[in-house]
């Protein structure tokens, strides 16, 4: 009901080129090639299931009782201020990027799909205690806390909200890493018969991520659980997903099932797509364009107007050192 009236930040999806583009270009190659073969419905971008009508409240897990629900809301850690208002709520959980359930925004009721218990996490590569365990006694390591991040999008939206979850450096240790592991690379659920977004041949499934262990261990680098002092909503990548707030959204790789800790350089999934797009890096500057959108400003979800966008997503004290010593690498998008 809410979301009758145009809201005036909105970019509609008719405007919007969405990271999809290029890979559906090239699937419509692929197809006319293949000739005769069918399209089921909803696996292209811009097959949209119509207006968004959510409700925060209807987007809460009410299938299975969670285990772990009592350990929200966490207490907030006040060394991360923001300079904008929070994105309500109704928004960061309805308007969402997650590939695997379809290529529009509004994926929130597909995900409730995704069965998040139980979760079973692989831990492995190059670590002196290689593991596999659940989600539920993963959050029984570690201790939550909440903090206020910024999120930009390299498609220049932009929001910011308060995610619940530990620092990546907790799951690091847990780990134990060897003298070798250089990279982690991290891997999203495979569940084409769930997720039907999966079923898009053309997409490099699962969805692949990587950081060095330079920048896991940042303190930053976040591995979030839960939004808005509840569980993590579906939507929004649950039960874990990666926050490195200083690069552009598509690193914090959603509902994470496997940690590898490894000396290879990971590809990740948009870049093993269009690798000249989609660097390893993708730190935010507003200063160097993507071939598809100029990164210079950005639109607040929710708000009227652009506004600058900052260097290192104005998270630059934190991380601008771990890239000082970099030469010859393609730091940005
Ligand atoms: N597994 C997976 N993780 C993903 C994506 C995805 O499609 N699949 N999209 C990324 C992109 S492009 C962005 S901007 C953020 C969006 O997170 P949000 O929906 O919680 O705002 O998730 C990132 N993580
Ligand atoms: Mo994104």
């Amino acid at each position: 009901m809410l979301f009758k009236f145009k809201r005036g930040w909105e970019i509609r999806e008719s405007d919007v080129t969405s990271e999809s583009v290029y890979v559906n270009r090239r699937s419509f190659i692929r197809k006319a090639a293949l000739g005769s073969l069918a399209v089921s419905g909803g696996l292209l971008a811009g097959c949209d299931e119509g207006e968004n009508k959510a409700s925060a409240a209807k987007t809460e897990n009410t299938s299975q009782p969670s285990p772990s629900a009592g350990l929200y809301p966490a207490q907030r850690n006040e060394r991360f201020q923001l300079d904008r208002e929070l994105t309500s709520e109704e928004l960061a959980t309805t308007y969402n990027n997650f590939y695997e359930f379809g290529s529009s925004k509004n994926i929130w009721r597909k995900a409730q799909d995704l069965q998040i218990r139980p979760w079973n996490i692989v831990i492995d590569g190059l670590v002196d205690a290689p593991q596999e365990l659940d989600f539920d006694d993963l959050l029984k390591k570690v201790t939550l806390e909440e903090r206020l991040y910024r999120h930009r999008c390299v498609e220049a939206w932009s929001m910011a909200v308060p995610w619940t979850g530990f620092p990546m450096r907790d799951l690091v240790a847990l780990a134990q890493p060897q003298s070798g592991a250089k990279y982690i690379r991290m891997e999203t659920f495979n569940l084409p018969d769930v997720a039907s977004g999966q079923k898009a041949f053309w997409y490099p499934w699962p969805y692949v991520e990587g950081l060095t262990i330079e920048e896991a261990t940042n303190e930053l680098a976040f591995i979030a659980t839960g939004i808005y002092g509840r569980e993590m909503p579906k939507q929004n990548g649950a039960p874990l997903r990666l926050v490195t707030p200083w690069k552009y959204g598509f690193k914090s790789i959603k509902s994470i099932v496997k940690f590898t800790f490894t000396d290879q350089r990971p590809i990740s999934f948009w870049e093993e797509i269009q690798g000249s797009e989609y660097g390893f890096w993708a730190n935010v500057n507003p200063e160097v364009s993507h071939p598809r959108w100029s990164q210079a400003t950005e639109q607040p979800l929710g708000q009227t107007g652009r506004i600058p966008t900052q260097l290192y997503n104005g998270y630059g004290e934190y991380v601008a050192d771990l890239y000082s010593n970099i030469k010859g690498e393609r730091l940005f998008v």
